[in-house]
């Protein structure tokens, strides 16, 4: 059972030490202009109105960060800061006594993050989930943290003992551009958009240095490689490769100036991000050598000539596809660079073996255009998916340091934002389910467990109310049926069904959900969802496909035959691995769908989260367009709408948004007991007080005034009313009442 304690008596601590009364006047601001409001929880009233308000002011006068009680808000600025992101601001923010009361920054995330590691009697893993729509700024904040732990958790030692390009920090920065040069690609809404989740856990020795670093992918939008919406691109690797290749390679590579590639659309389009030198130089710091990055980089001009492999359909049925006549060169160049057998290459494309019946005979069988047109594609995207998890493993090995050399992490969550095209697939369907679920987390961590425990503890409390996705994700992902469900029964029973069958057999059997969206004016089979970041109309056609995922067993037994040295390590003979990855040969039902695999990959995802004391970061798009200076506040006001902006507000203001531990409460302020009745009235429960046993002998004076310091420091609207357990063996948080009332 909590006691509340009325705050008034800790006036008298406040006559005691100005600091504290002028922690409190600046908390309880004044007249200050709008933009100079760094806290929306001083916003009065909080509305979606007058937030709106302070965050076009703010982002007008170049203030991009805004506090929101448990959050940070970050607009993009979209045109560069410099002086927002430098080494000096980052040590400004490290070594700042109270970060929080510097202006509004990530770097205070950071450092929060980073103490919290430390001020903990136990380490404590610490999380911090950047979310946002795409484009939003994710990638962008997530780069900048791990600049900043570079900076201030850099181990001092090894910076006499190694070359900057051995350094941990300057290995764990460099797996960012490799990483985005082959997972990210320009769409129509982020020129530098990821088409993968990632989750990198910073490791922290006991002296809170950065030893290394592990990440974490999640499924990469692999389709992309063979197939691109119009006005979209490849990943930006096949556009470094082509415009930074140098003569030598372009020779050896088979990329002459101004070829053509029907898998590189959109090639005129110049961006930051094709500079080929950054990545390579990225690799080569990685340990990735230059013999293995050419190896990588003739593999990748291998898969852009198969992109060119064409076929007719054949007028007599039993016989294969006609190759096209300008599509010979492209077979051969691609068989050359793959290492293949030129003709193998062929046959495995335009014909299909079936085992049959008891003795497994087999049956070769050709197959039509549109079917070698999937097997093509289908090779692409198996090469490429494992050339990324095998870069990622690389990268892991270069970065991850043994266990025993770390005591704690904090791990950057930074994942595809939720996105809606004209055109929106299965792809889309995993991306903004992923997005459900973060923002299931933060409801469930803040909205809705923060407010259940006040209840429970018997504090005064007007419930504020929020929007709950958890209705959106039952249709998602629910069971017995849901979206997913469906999807994935169709995949199982493996039946010829149309698109439109299966947008009957959603809008059916889920017609009860209030986030199933009226479906009307469809050109083609879809349906609608209504997700918490706004509807998506999801096109059926193909989603089953996709969802299976099927890849013929011809195709990796014709990559296990390649003699190039890195199809060799990516597709090895051994059997067990093949029956492993490839349970999905043709015609039979997969054993694990993209779908299933997805939600299983997300689940362990949202295990780490909840074991970590997270911290968010609310990346918001000023204006679709991309442009410096431009708020527009409609597209602003939906994304405040859609993360439930306001009613964080609400409840961090009214609420008691600093917790710590009983003990650690107890083992830190445990010496003012005695010493000062007044300030132990206020800061202290009488359970404490009670509680003799736990509390380290009575302080001298002077040992008071920096621990005041420090509560002030910790607490800054301690002046209020402090709460605590009466039995801390049940109890593990003492919340602070930081509200105004
Ligand atoms: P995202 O990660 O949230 O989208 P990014 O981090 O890639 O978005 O940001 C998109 C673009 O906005 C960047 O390429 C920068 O040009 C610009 N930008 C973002 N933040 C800043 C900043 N703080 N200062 C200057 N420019 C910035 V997606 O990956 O699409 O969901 O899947
Ligand atoms: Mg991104």
């Amino acid at each position: 059972m909590l006691q509340q304690v009325n705050g008034h008596s800790s006036g008298s601590v406040a006559q005691n030490l100005p600091l504290l009364r002028e922690g409190l006047q600046e908390f309880l601001g004044g007249d200050t202009p709008l933009h100079q409001l760094d806290d929306l929880t001083k916003v009065n009233p909080v509305t979606l109105e007058t937030v709106l308000r302070c965050l076009q002011a703010r982002y007008m006068a170049d203030k991009f960060y805004t506090n929101a009680g448990c959050t940070l808000v970050a607009l993009n600025p979209f045109k560069p800061v410099p002086p927002l992101y430098t080494p000096e601001l980052m040590r400004e923010y490290h070594a700042a006594s109270q970060p929080q009361k510097l202006k509004p920054h990530i770097f205070t995330v950071g450092e929060q993050s980073y103490r919290n590691v430390k001020s903990l009697i136990e380490p404590v893993n610490q999380s911090i989930v950047v979310s946002g729509e795409s484009g939003a700024g994710k990638t962008w904040t997530s780069r900048c943290l791990m600049k900043f732990y570079a900076v201030v958790a850099a181990s001092p030692a090894s910076w006499e003992s190694h070359k900057i390009a051995e350094r941990i920090e300057q290995r764990i920065l460099n797996s960012n551009p490799v990483m985005e040069a082959f997972g990210n690609a320009c769409t129509l809404r982020n020129n530098n958009s990821s088409r993968f989740g990632k989750f990198i856990q910073l490791q922290m020795n006991s002296a809170q240095q950065m030893t290394g670093a592990a990440v974490q992918t999640y499924l990469l939008e692999k389709t992309r490689v063979a197939c691109q919406a119009t006005n979209e691109r490849n990943f930006h690797i096949f556009y470094q490769i082509c415009k930074g290749a140098s003569e030598d390679e372009r020779l050896q590579w088979h990329l002459p100036e101004g070829a053509v590639f029907s898998w590189l659309p959109n090639p005129e389009k110049t961006l930051e991000e094709d500079c080929f030198e950054v990545t390579r130089e990225a690799m080569l710091h990685l340990g990735i050598d230059t013999p293995t990055q050419s190896n990588i980089f003739k593999v990748l001009a291998g898969l852009l000539h198969l992109g060119n492999i064409w076929f007719a359909d054949s007028e007599d049925e039993t016989q294969p596809c006609q190759l096209m006549e300008d599509a010979k060169c492209s077979l051969r160049t691609s068989a050359l660079l793959l290492q293949l057998q030129e003709d193998l290459l062929l046959e495995t494309l335009r014909i299909r073996t079936i085992k049959a019946g008891k003795q497994q005979q087999v049956f070769r069988k050709p197959c039509s255009q549109a079917e070698c047109d999937t097997r093509r594609d289908c090779l692409a995207k198996l090469v490429y998916a494992r050339l990324f998890d095998w870069l990622v493993s690389v990268i892991n090995s270069s970065i991850c340091a043994d266990p025993d050399t770390w005591t704690a992490f904090i791990g950057l969550l930074d994942v595809y934002g939720f996105e809606s095209f004209p055109d929106n697939s299965l792809e889309q369907l995993c991306i903004n389910y992923a997005n459900e679920k973060l923002q299931q987390h933060f409801v469930a961590h803040y909205m809705r467990a923060q407010q259940e425990e006040y209840a429970v503890e018997g504090l005064e409390w007007s419930f504020v109310n929020y929007q709950d996705n958890q209705i959106c994700l039952d249709l998602i992902e629910g069971s017995p049926i849901s979206i997913c469900s469906l999807i994935n029964e169709e995949c199982r029973l493996n039946r010829p069904s149309s698109a439109a069958q299966l947008q009957t057999r959603i809008e059916s059997a889920l017609a009860g959900s209030p986030c199933l969206g009226h479906n009307k004016l469809s050109r083609e089979p879809s349906f609608i969802v209504m997700h918490f970041a706004g509807p998506v109309r999801y096109y059926t056609a193909g989603l089953v496909e996709k969802n299976k995922d099927p890849v013929p067993p011809e195709l990796t037994g014709l990559l296990q035959q390649s003699h190039d040295p890195l199809l060799t390590v990516l597709f090895p003979t051994n059997s067990k691995e093949k029956t492993q990855e490839e349970p999905s040969g043709q015609g039979r039902a997969p054993a694990l769908t993209v779908v299933s695999k997805f939600k299983a990959s997300l689940e362990q995802l949202l295990q780490v989260l909840h074991s970590t004391t997270p911290h968010y970061i609310r990346c918001i798009k000023p204006n679709s367009q991309g442009q410096a200076q431009t708020f527009l506040r409609e597209e602003v006001l939906s994304q405040l709408e859609a993360c439930g902006l306001v009613e964080t507000i609400h409840i961090s203001a009214a609420g008691f948004p600093i917790r710590i531990s009983h003990q650690n409460f107890v083992e830190r302020y445990g010496l003012l007991r005695r010493l000062h009745p007044h300030a132990s009235s206020s800061l202290y429960c009488q359970s404490v007080t009670k509680r003799t046993s736990e509390c380290p002998p009575p302080a001298e004076e002077a040992t008071l005034q920096p621990l005041l310091q420090d509560i002030l420091h910790t607490l800054p609207a301690l002046m209020q009313t402090v709460t605590t357990h009466n039995d801390p063996a049940e109890a593990t948080t003492v919340p602070v009442h930081c509200g105004r009332t």
